[in-house]
């Protein structure tokens, strides 16, 4: 079980640590279809294996962790239907359930860019480091999609109106704040990773990761995040985004301004999807539940059109200037977001179910 670097994910054996790390630096490690299979087998595996006390996760290259799914294949692949992406999303997102119910401590090196996908992969996980190099964020509204990989559930969790704040705007989070956000637990300087990682594969027992993690952390770096948390409750607080837009406008600080241009640059469906979804998910009972409801919206903005027509113009063409259907929050009605909600035929749903 060596790891071969022509490989797109690495898996490996390193003492008692089973390692896998995401391998396609010149695409930030964006997270492909064959990765998903391999990184779920080798869990499993690790799962069934004593010698195995921990499990880590990083990515190759000095850019970052994961910067999301790869939905350029996604893109490429629509031309033939949905079929590749609807195989895709349901095994990524049955990925990102069984990395929350991991039996052994789950420990992401969330160093560097960490955004959709990459934020999947580790925001579940039991122990989720970050580094003074960390940017997190979920990014989707600026591609015509929901925050996924169970963002809807994350964000639904951070305190007060902040995850309507990063889910809407796709803003992102350093230091302080992605723990603030509830997206990371503890803070170590990236230069002290490897040592961290050589000290966990020595762990003879999962019991003794906890303690040997905080042997490396220091507290993070301040951030912006929680000293907006005051304007960001005032203004997001409400249960429209025209709402939401009028409160911005309200504020006219340079904040509120800068937040209502990023805004402005977004999908309006998606927008709308967006507050509905983070809205919903404080409802349920589990991210398995908070999953099956991002998957209608997924497979339903792919099909819309939405999700294409973002990803050529941000990544594809990269003219920058989607053209949003509807253009505006206004053509967005009421009736169309309940549409997108309204369970998928039983034979197409994701039907992801919490361990009882
Ligand atoms: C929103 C997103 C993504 C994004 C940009 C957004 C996303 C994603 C990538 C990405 C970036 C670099 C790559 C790549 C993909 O960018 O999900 O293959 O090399 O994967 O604004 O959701």
């Amino acid at each position: 079980m060596t790891g071969d670097a022509s490989e797109e994910v690495i898996i490996r054996r390193e003492g008692h640590a089973g390692r896998i790390t995401m391998n396609r630096p010149k695409a930030l490690n964006a997270l492909t279809y064959p990765m998903v299979v391999a990184i779920h087998d080798a869990l499993k595996r690790w799962e069934q294996d004593p010698e195995v006390t921990v499990v880590i996760l990083d990515g190759a290259g000095d850019k970052g962790l994961c910067a999301g799914g790869d939905v350029r294949a996604i893109y490429h692949s629509a031309s033939e239907g949905s079929g590749f992406a609807r195989k895709f999303w349901a095994d990524e997102y049955r990925l990102n359930a069984y990395i929350r119910r991991y039996p052994k401590p789950y420990v992401a090196f969330m160093d560097g860019i960490v955004m959709g996908g990459g934020i999947g992969l580790s925001g579940h996980g039991s122990h989720r480091i970050v580094t003074e190099r960390s940017q997190l964020a979920m990014p989707e509204t600026a591609i015509g999609l929901i925050p996924d990989v169970g963002g809807t559930w994350l964000l639904a969790h951070a305190p007060g109106e902040t995850g309507v704040y990063l889910g809407l705007t796709g803003e992102r989070m350093r230091g302080a704040g992605t723990m603030f956000a509830q997206f990371a637990d503890t803070y170590v300087p990236s230069s002290r990773l490897p040592e961290l990682a050589a000290a966990l594969s020595e762990a003879t027992e999962p019991s003794a990761v906890g303690g040997i993690i905080a042997r490396f952390s220091e507290p993070p770096p301040p951030s912006e995040l929680a000293s907006h948390a005051e304007e960001i409750n005032a203004a997001f607080k409400f249960d429209t985004v025209e709402a939401i837009r009028d409160a911005l406008k309200a504020m006219d600080t340079e904040w509120a301004r800068k937040t209502l241009a990023d805004l402005d640059q977004r999908s309006p469906l998606a927008l709308k999807l967006t507050l509905a979804a983070i809205r919903n998910a404080r409802t349920l009972p589990s991210l398995e539940e908070a999953l099956n409801v991002e998957f209608r919206l997924t497979v339903r903005l792919l099909e819309h059109g939405e999700f294409l027509e973002g990803v050529r113009a941000l990544l594809v063409d990269k003219d920058r200037s989607p053209k949003w259907n509807p253009p505006t929050l206004a053509g967005v009605t009421d009736e169309m977001v309940a549409q997108f909600f309204s369970p998928l035929p039983e034979a197409e749903a994701l039907a992801l179910k919490a361990p009882t």
